[in-house]
């Protein structure tokens, strides 16, 4: 493809199929076989509008989704060969279009990355086959299933790959993805181009473009609404006018490759194609950074960073216990302490001998991706735990690290490439630890190259000079520091060093530790790896920016050392509470907190004063856009191990006694996976005698019928935590009154006493006590 001259995609399919006269069955790209003309006839309209890039009419066709009478293959092949009918040998290229699964990846939902990649490799093969010229992804909100996609095509054909995801306003996807991080992880895999499609209309995408700029340089797709959809019908409000007017301010700050998605139409084409077409792209300000991101945020290693060394069991019983039994609270614990701490960057070393390290790093690198948004630097010696957790690491991490060694170069930079990493280099070799500067330099030159040669950037190679300890060879400090020095002019890459080594074996450790790390960091130190829970390490680094005028006008020292500003806090989690348990997604925690707390404490006032005061906490900051969807599913997750334990307990004792007994139907409602709160109710009511029927969560009002009908049941407890839902408790309410006499009790955050007559119920429990109050009331009086 020519990224000399502006490249203009076609525009929306599925609107347009909507809107004229063709039948569509429930898999939509079946009409590739059943009606192809209707779908050439459009691929033609939008090439007379002047496109040079035509998508496939293969958006939702994959494994998962296609349960209707054509293989995947059979779509795609057809879809294919319709672009190609409509181009009739023209200059236009085809690009085959992939849109999400439509099943969440995990631990957002149930998807695994490796059956992800599994539908993906059979769409881009079917693709490659039938003669596309790339392969775009679209409409992406998860950058893991980003990669999976990326992954599948580049191990299995060798078609050019394209990615736009859909942001939201605040500039994240759903999921929490930022677009600097998709950005910054997209380029790392050697994606050819990256955008925005779909969501938003073009004015919209601008503060979201920025971004993208800032973090890639690569060509930058957007392919946008023709607005914001219409609230009252739905439809897109923006004239092709305005559509083109708002892309050409899109154009102006590094846009080059433009189209048109839900709305638009050819006339939307037509109008970027007569005015932007052969225009050349703008030259963007790309900010060249050696970036290293998670899925929600991403470091630009200008300045010193901090990583946060703790993740790691050597020299620590309790860390070594932790990974035998696999305790990953304290783990957990380890990460939140750190990034509290000030830590910019996470450490993950699990390597033991007694246990499976490539499991455990991929179980810790998983859990690690949602609680804490820092990346993470994959600290191991084995080459199949390193490929291991960057496979399903949602961004670009920091391997540590090869040696000078021939073997650890040619076995580990490989994989760093492929996965879009960045590595540390140690300056050693089979002849061990140069004892002088120039040595380690040499080393150091020879890691640089082989990895330049493996396509590895200079930005992306990180030299770590090696601490030596100055009790056993004290004439080794200067040369560490010399050799970072050179490394740094010399080779013009990063450095690292893993700091406190120094002093081992003497006493004030973090004298010593603090004064070394002083002196690196006036060599140029880029990172470096440190306890961050010792404050006069983290303060070192402060009056370091301060004096080196990086700290410009002392903005950060002032916000951190003003006492009127609060004076510094105690960082270490050393009491973990039910409520931090809950809110920072602690599950095991959250267990055993409560298993303790409920020596002293009613179960109910567990979860009345510390359990929904915890999820409320956590609702309100997802809400703000603080925390993001894997945070909230810990937290929920942290919440119901919880409650699990306060069921056992509440089992074991029989504390609430058995007071009266009949027949309650328990539902959260149709569309509403909320379940927690009915759980509550259930194991409650049941406790009081009760006989539940709990028919889980998302259930149709029918399902409810039919339930009450077939038992005789005279009572229905509702859930519904959403004001989208409550509509659905609203027709189930109205499906049971009108055929049965059953009563019925609401509840759920988002309803009030008033609410719940609103909508026709009898009664509104505010908690699962109340609901067993009004049982008794009710099926006592039968
Ligand atoms: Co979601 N979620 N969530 N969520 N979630 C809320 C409800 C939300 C208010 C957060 C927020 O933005 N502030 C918001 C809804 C906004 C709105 O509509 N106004 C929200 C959203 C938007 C979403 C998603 C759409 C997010 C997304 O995907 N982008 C998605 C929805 C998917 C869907 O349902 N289709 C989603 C997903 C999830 C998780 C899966 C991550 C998880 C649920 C896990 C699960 O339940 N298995 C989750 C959670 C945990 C929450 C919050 C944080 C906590 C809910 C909770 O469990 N509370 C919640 C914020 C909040 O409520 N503060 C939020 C504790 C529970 C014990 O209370 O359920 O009220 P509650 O039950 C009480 C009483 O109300 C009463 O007794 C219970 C015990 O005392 N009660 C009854 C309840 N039902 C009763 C029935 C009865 C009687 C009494 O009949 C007899």
């Amino acid at each position: 493809m020519n990224f000399k001259k502006n490249i203009i995609l076609d525009g929306a399919m599925g609107t347009i199929l909507l809107n004229r006269d063709v039948v569509l069955s429930k898999v939509p790209e079946e009409i590739n076989i059943t009606d192809p003309d209707a779908v050439i006839r459009i691929h033609k309209e939008y090439i007379d509008a002047g496109c040079d890039v035509l998508y496939t009419n293969t958006f939702g066709v994959n494994g998962y989704k296609n349960t209707g009478a054509y293989s995947t293959e059979a779509l795609i092949s057809a879809a294919v060969n319709n672009a190609h009918t409509a181009i009739n040998g023209n200059n236009i290229k085809i690009a085959l279009s992939v849109g999400p699964i439509g099943m969440m990846l995990e631990p957002n939902g149930k998807l695994k990355f490796e059956q992800a990649y599994e539908y993906f490799k059979e769409i881009v093969c079917a693709g490659e086959k039938a003669n596309v010229d790339l392969v775009v992804f679209e409409t992406m909100f998860d950058l893991n299933e980003i990669r999976a996609a990326i992954l599948a095509t580049r191990e299995n054909t060798s078609l050019p790959i394209w990615t736009t995801m859909t942001f939201e306003k605040n500039m994240r996807t759903f999921t929490g993805v930022t677009a600097a991080a998709f950005a910054v992880t997209a380029t790392a895999m050697n994606v050819q181009a990256l955008g925005i499609n779909c969501s938003l209309g073009p004015n919209e995408m601008i503060p979201i473009v920025n971004e993208l700029v800032k973090y890639s340089p690569l060509p930058i797709i957007v392919k946008a609404n023709a607005g914001l959809p219409n609230v009252d019908n739905g439809e897109y409000d923006i004239s092709a006018l305005d559509f083109y007017n708002s892309m050409e301010e899109l154009y102006k700050i590094g846009v080059s490759i433009f189209g048109g998605c839900c709305g638009t139409t050819p006339e939307y084409i037509k109008f970027l194609s007569d005015n932007l077409k052969d225009k050349a792209p703008i030259q963007k300000i790309y900010d060249n950074c050696s970036f290293l991101c998670s899925s929600t945020s991403v470091v630009c290693v200008d300045q010193t960073k901090i990583v946060g060394e703790r993740i790691n069991p050597t020299g620590k019983k309790k860390f070594k216990e932790a990974l035998i039994n696999k305790d990953m609270s304290y783990i957990m614990a380890q990460a939140l302490e750190q990034v509290k701490a000030g830590a910019h960057i996470l450490d993950v070393n699990v390597g033991l001998p007694e246990i499976n390290e490539t499991e455990m790093m991929v179980t810790v690198v998983k859990q690690l991706s949602s609680l804490v948004s820092c990346p993470l630097q994959i600290d191991s010696s084995n080459p199949d735990a390193i490929e291991a957790a960057l496979r399903i690491y949602p961004g670009k991490a920091l391997v540590n690290s090869v040696n000078g060694d021939d073997e650890s170069l040619e076995r580990i930079l490989p994989i760093v490439k492929k996965y879009g990493a960045s590595v540390i280099g140690l300056t050693l070799d089979k002849n061990g630890i140069p004892a002088c500067a120039s040595e380690r330099v040499i080393i150091a030159k020879k890691i640089v190259d082989t990895a330049v040669k493996f396509g590895i950037s200079k930005e992306d190679i990180y030299i770590d000079c090696l601490t030596l300890t100055v009790s056993a060879e004290q004439e080794a400090v200067t040369q560490t520091l010399d050799a970072l020095e050179m490394v740094k002019k010399e080779l013009g890459v990063k450095t690292v060093l893993g700091v406190s080594n120094i002093s081992f074996g003497l006493p004030n450790r973090e004298l010593v530790n603090t004064t070394f790390f002083t002196l690196a960091l006036a060599k140029g130190l880029d990172l470096a790896i440190i306890n961050p829970n010792i404050t006069s390490m983290t303060d070192a680094l402060s009056a370091f920016n301060l004096l080196h005028n990086r700290d410009k006008g002392a903005i950060s020292f002032i916000a951190k050392y003003n006492v009127a500003a609060g004076a510094p806090v105690n960082t270490v989690v050393s009491d973990i509470t039910l409520d931090y348990a809950v809110s920072h997604g602690l599950k095991d925690a959250a267990r055993t907190t409560t298993e303790l707390l409920l020596k002293s404490t009613d179960s109910l006032d567990i979860i009345n004063d510390i359990l929904i005061p915890a999820l409320d906490y956590v609702g309100k900051e997802f809400e703000k856009g603080k925390l993001f969807l894997p945070q909230l599913i810990q937290s929920s997750t942290a919440a119901q191990a919880a409650f699990e334990a306060i069921k056992a307990h509440i089992k074991s004792s029989g504390s609430i006694g058995q007071i009266s007994k009949g027949k309650i139907i328990l539902a959260t409602v149709q569309g509403d996976i909320h379940d927690i709160g009915k759980n509550i109710v259930k194991v409650v009511l049941e406790n009081y005698g009760f006989e539940v029927y709990d028919l889980g969560k998302d259930v149709a009002p029918e399902v409810i019928l039919a339930k009450v009908q077939e038992t005789g049941t005279k009572l229905v407890g509702l859930s519904a935590l959403m004001t989208t839902t409550v509509i659905n408790m609203e027709k189930t309410i109205k499906i049971l009154k009108e055929n049965t006499d059953c009563k019925i009790i609401v509840g759920g955050a988002v309803l009030t006493q008033e609410y719940a007559m609103k909508i026709g119920a009898d009664y509104y429990a505010a908690d699962a006590k109340v609901s067993a109050d009004i049982a008794k009331q009710v099926l006592c009086d039968i």
